[in-house]
C-alpha cells in the first residue's frame, strides 16, 4: 500500500501527479487546502492518494481488525488529519484575532495605545498617534521643546482662508450641514455677518430647513436683522430657482436641515437639494463636544456629502480638545473655522494650526492664563 500527499495550487496537476505516481487505480482519499492557506486567501490543495501496489506497508497498521489493508491505514490517517485540522483551525483564529488587535482602530486599542504616553496626549486618537509617532522629537518627553505646537501643528489639516468667490465665479454658495443641534443656523448667521459687514459682500441666504417649523423664523430673524434677502426652499427644483433668482450676490449660504445622519433616505434627500446648487462648497459641522466614536459617525455619514471644510463649534463648551485628534486621524479634510459661543457674530474665528494644536496641548487660552 503506497499512501502520498499532494500540495499545490493546481487541483489539474495534482491529479497529473498522482496519476504519474501511483498509477491510474490511485484513490484520492483525502481533499483539503494546505497549511495556513485557508485562512490567507490564498488557495492551496492539498490531496491523499493510496494505491494498492502489494508491498507492506501494512505494518504501519493495527491488526486489531479485520478490515483490509487500506482502510484501516485511511483510519489512522484521519485521525492525524482530524487532528492536524483542529489544530490549524486554533492557528487561524489566533492570526484572526492578531490582525484585528493590529489594526489599532478601536478604542480599546486607543487607551493601550495612549497607556504609557504623558497626558494629555493618553486620550488622543490612535490612528492620529500613529501619524505623529516618530515624527516630532521630543513630543513624548517630560520636558517637551518649546515650538511644540507649531510642530504638532502641521499634523492638522486646515483651510485657513476659505475665501468666497475667490475663483471668480458668482455668486459662491456656502452650504452648512451636520448633525441636528450642531451649530448651523448660528454659524450662518455668524458667516452672514461676517462676510457682509465686514467684508461688504453681496450676501442671500436660503433655507432648506423646513423640517422644523421655528427652524425657518430662527433664520429668518437673523436675515432681518443683518438687512439680508432670504428664500425658503422645499425642493431641489425651488433651491435651483432661488440660487437662479440671487444671481446677483457675491455669495449665498445656504442652510440645512439637521437630519438623523444614519438614515440614508435623508441624507440622500439632502445630496438632492445641494445638488442643485452650484457652485458649492459644503461646510461640515463637527461639535467639539461630541464623544469620539459619534464624530467619527458624523465624519463617515455625511461622505456622501462631499464636504470641503469642517466648522468645529462648540469649543466652549468643553475642555478636552481630542475632537481634534480625532478628526485629523479620521480624515484630511481641513478646519475652515472654529466657533466659541452662542453669540452672533463674535463668536468664530478662523481655525489655524497653532490655535487647534494648543488647544489639543494646553487647552483654552483663558484657563492657561488662570492657572
Ligand atoms: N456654546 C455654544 N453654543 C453654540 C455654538 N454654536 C451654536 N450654539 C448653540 O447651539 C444651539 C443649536 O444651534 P443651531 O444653530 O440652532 O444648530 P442647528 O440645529 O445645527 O442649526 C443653539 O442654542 C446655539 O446658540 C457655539 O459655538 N458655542
Ligand atoms: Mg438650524
Amino acid at each position: 500500500m503506497k499512501i502520498r500527499s499532494y500540495k499545490g495550487t493546481s487541483l489539474e496537476k495534482l491529479h497529473e501527479a498522482i496519476a504519474r505516481d501511483l498509477g491510474p487505480q490511485a484513490m484520492i482519499v483525502h481533499r483539503g487546502q494546505a497549511g495556513l492557506s485557508r485562512f490567507l486567501g490564498k488557495p492551496r490543495h492539498e490531496l491523499i492518494a493510496v494505491a494498492d501496489d502489494g508491498s507492506a506497508d501494512a505494518h504501519l497498521i493495527s491488526h486489531a481488525s479485520g478490515a483490509p489493508e487500506w482502510k484501516k491505514l485511511l483510519t489512522v490517517q484521519d485521525r492525524k488529519f482530524e487532528a492536524l485540522e483542529a489544530a490549524l483551525e486554533r492557528v487561524g483564529r489566533d492570526v484572526e484575532r492578531l490582525t484585528a488587535c493590529g489594526a489599532g482602530r478601536s478604542d480599546a486599542a486607543i487607551a493601550t495605545a495612549g497607556a504609557n504616553l504623558p497626558e494629555p496626549m493618553r486620550s488622543w486618537d490612535a490612528r492620529f498617534l500613529e501619524k505623529v509617532r516618530g515624527q516630532i522629537p521630543g513630543l513624548f518627553a517630560a520636558e517637551p521643546p518649546p515650538d511644540l505646537a507649531e510642530e504638532l501643528g502641521e499634523f492638522f489639516p486646515v483651510q485657513e482662508s476659505f475665501r468666497v468667490g475667490a475663483d471668480g465665479r458668482r455668486p459662491r454658495i456656502v452650504a452648512l450641514v451636520g448633525p441636528t443641534g450642531s451649530g448651523k443656523t448660528t454659524t450662518l448667521s455668524k458667516l452672514a455677518a461676517k462676510w457682509s459687514l465686514e467684508d461688504h459682500l453681496n450676501v442671500g441666504v436660503i433655507t432648506a430647513d423646513t423640517y422644523r417649523i421655528a427652524a425657518v423664523d430662527q433664520i429668518r430673524e437673523y436675515a432681518t436683522l443683518l438687512g439680508l434677502e432670504m428664500k425658503v426652499v422645499f425642493s431641489a427644483g425651488e433651491a435651483r430657482q432661488a440660487v437662479e433668482s440671487f444671481r446677483d450676490k457675491d455669495v449665498i449660504l445656504a442652510d440645512t436641515p439637521g437630519r438623523n445622519f444614519f438614515d440614508p433616505v435623508a441624507m440622500r434627500g439632502l445630496k438632492g437639494i445641494l445638488q442643485a446648487m452650484s457652485p458649492l462648497r459644503t461646510l461640515l459641522l463637527t461639535p467639539a463636544t461630541l464623544e469620539r466614536q459619534t464624530l467619527r459617525a458624523v465624519i463617515r455619514q455625511h461622505a456622501l456629502l462631499a464636504p470641503d471644510a469642517l466648522v468645529v463649534t462648540k469649543t466652549d463648551e468643553t475642555r478636552s480638545y481630542d475632537a481634534f485628534t480625532v478628526l485629523a486621524g479620521e480624515t484630511d479634510c481641513p478646519v475652515a473655522f472654529l466657533t466659541n459661543g452662542q453669540r452672533v457674530p463674535e463668536d468664530i474665528l478662523p481655525a489655524t494650526r497653532k490655535a487647534i494644536a494648543e488647544l489639543v496641548l494646553y487647552g483654552m487660552r483663558e484657563e492657561r492664563a488662570a492657572a
